[in-house]
């Protein structure tokens, strides 16, 4: 996959994996046993990508009810330049990176700007991770690209040190961490910042609930087998056996939490066993928990940088204000009290 060193002298493509033993069989499936065994059975989000999963999900960007994508990546075209010159970044760090339009936008900026040095990638596919760092490599020759395979709860130290950075963190996957994981994550990334370094993160907005629901509940089913896949996903790598066609696919919008949850329901009773003698049952009816997405305020999301070393710089939204763009800094010492 990789090409040979000489044909890119000048733009060497770096792969590392993540320092923590997140690829340790033993912990990883204490983990996936421990949050099957919850009171409310849960499977954790980062599950959903393997290759079918990740294809899956880039079929979900292109729904019609999946706004999201084509919203930030219009509010990031509008405003490329203005974070990139607010910021003066040099080196670019996205967090679960995609398959790469949407980066382009900066990169772009960087590259008008004449400071288009580095580029980093974080991601917990190898195969998209490798795909991405190549392309992004051939289209900016000028540009270093290095990767890191991991996991952006436990592997942001591996992104090590720097200055002059735009860390960026697309499509709303910050909604995806729970209240204390959000905290911890945003712990970690003040650890690795600089006091020049800059942080840009999409959220997906509060709004409308028949909109919110419509976007995880496609009507060409596409959401419904990308949660499914969960299970196969399980079942492949940690060797239970879930019957998937015994499952059926449940999204709704929790008002209080603001998030959408999305769950996977059996649909007669069935059993899954987890290896190690236990054995899970399901009556009809029963769910597992596969995903929360958060739906963020200003002000909500204001309220979760408080006390994280992090400030709110600057707010984008679109015109009927679905999506945001947040520009986040650490807070200048001083500064704050
Ligand atoms: C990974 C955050 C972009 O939560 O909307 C899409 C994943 N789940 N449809 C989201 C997802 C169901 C998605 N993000």
């Amino acid at each position: 996959m990789r090409r040979p060193l000489e044909a890119r002298i000048n733009q060497p493509v770096t792969i590392v994996r993540g320092r923590h033993p997140v690829h340790g069989q033993e912990t990883e499936l204490a983990e996936v046993r421990r949050n099957l065994l919850r009171d409310l059975p849960r499977i954790d989000s980062k599950h959903f990508y393997d290759d079918a999963g990740s294809l899956l999900f880039e079929e979900i960007t292109r729904l019609p009810e999946y706004y999201q994508t084509r919203t930030e990546e219009a509010i990031l075209a509008e405003i490329a330049d203005q974070v990139v010159s607010l910021t003066g970044a040099r080196e670019l760090v996205e967090l679960g990176s995609g398959a790469g339009r949407k980066i382009r936008l900066l990169l772009d900026a960087m590259r008008r700007r004449g400071r288009l040095e580095r580029c980093v990638l974080l991601d917990i596919n190898e195969t998209f991770l490798t795909t991405s760092a190549e392309a992004l490599a051939d289209d900016y020759p000028e540009m270093e690209v290095r990767g890191v395979v991991g996991d952006f709860l436990r592997d942001l130290d591996s992104v090590g040190m720097g200055d002059d950075r735009l860390f960026i963190f697309l499509a709303g996957t910050i909604g995806n961490l729970y209240p204390r994981q959000l905290a911890a994550f945003l712990g970690s990334l003040r650890a690795v910042l600089s006091a020049n370094d800059g942080f840009l993160v999409g959220l997906d907005l509060v709004k409308d609930t028949g909109r919110l629901e419509a976007a995880y509940n496609d009507s060409a089913g596409i959401t419904a087998s990308f949660n499914l896949n969960a299970l196969r996903v399980l079942n492949r790598r940690f060797g239970t056996d879930f019957d998937v066609e015994a499952f059926e696919h449940v999204a709704f919008y929790d008002r209080d939490r603001e998030w959408i949850e999305m769950r996977v329901r059996a649909l007669r009773p069935t059993s899954a066993s987890l290896g190690g003698g236990r054995e899970l049952r399901f009556e009809a009816g029963d769910e597992i928990r596969t995903e929360i997405s958060r739906k963020f305020t200003r002000q909500s999301f204001a309220a979760a940088l408080a006390g994280s070393g992090l400030e709110l710089a600057a707010w984008f939204t679109d015109p009927e204000s679905l999506f945001a763009s947040a520009l986040v800094r650490p807070v200048r010492a001083g500064a704050s009290r």
